[in-house]
């Protein structure tokens, strides 16, 4: 598949079973996402990466807990227990993926005081990551998504890989969700909207 990137969210112990904010069955898809990788010419990886403190934390936020709301400067924000922290083994990706053929890394949710879900833009939905400008630059119009979780990550990133103008395809058995009263459907149903193609 010539000019198709591929985007592999996340693959990160943190997010596999026995990690801080595990996903049920979420290292169950490596060996689908590494045939992926293997039939793709460009292979971007993303990598949740957060300060010790992190504001998305609910350790953070005095008599808040994992999964309830508050809300940050850009709006709402869901608080998750302290995870993928910079440099641990946590924020390492998985032993098993075959990483690496890839030609970029982002890492995201690096800055103390923002969350930032998708590969584009960080929650206040105006930071860029960058990888718009970079898969402009290269001249790549496709990607493709994979990863954890489906309903957050994978779905943000999906919806403003849409927005970027690129043609948009997410591996539905390369995903895996959180579903947080309902989000995978939601989310899910959010990606159609946009103009995603399910696969
Ligand atoms: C993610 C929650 C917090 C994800 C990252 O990769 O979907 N979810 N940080
Ligand atoms: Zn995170």
């Amino acid at each position: 598949m010539a000019g198709r990137a591929l985007i592999v969210i996340d693959m990160q112990y943190d997010f596999c079973p026995g990690g801080a904010l595990a996903v049920a069955g979420g290292d169950e898809i490596i060996p689908t996402v590494n045939r992926l990788i293997a039939s793709h010419d460009h292979v971007v990886l993303t990598q949740d990466w957060h300060p010790a403190g992190h504001s998305s934390f609910a350790s953070s936020h005095p008599g808040k807990a994992p999964f309830e709301t508050v809300e940050m400067a850009y709006g709402p924000q869901t608080l998750w227990p302290d995870h993928c922290i910079q440099g641990t083994r946590g924020a390492a990706f998985h032993d098993a993926l075959e990483w690496t053929k890839a030609e970029l890394v982002i890492r995201k949710g690096f800055r103390g005081t923002i969350d930032s879900y998708s590969a584009f833009f960080e929650n206040d939905h105006t930071t860029p990551t960058g990888l718009g400008g970079y898969l402009r630059e290269r001249g790549i119009p496709d990607v493709t998504l994979c990863g954890l979780a489906t309903d957050f990550c994978v779905a943000f990133s999906a919806i403003d890989a849409v927005r970027q103008g690129l043609a948009t395809t997410v591996v539905l058995d390369a995903c895996r969700g959180i579903d947080l009263g309902g989000s995978l459907a939601a989310m899910t149903e959010k990606m159609r909207a946009a103009g995603v193609t399910l696969a």
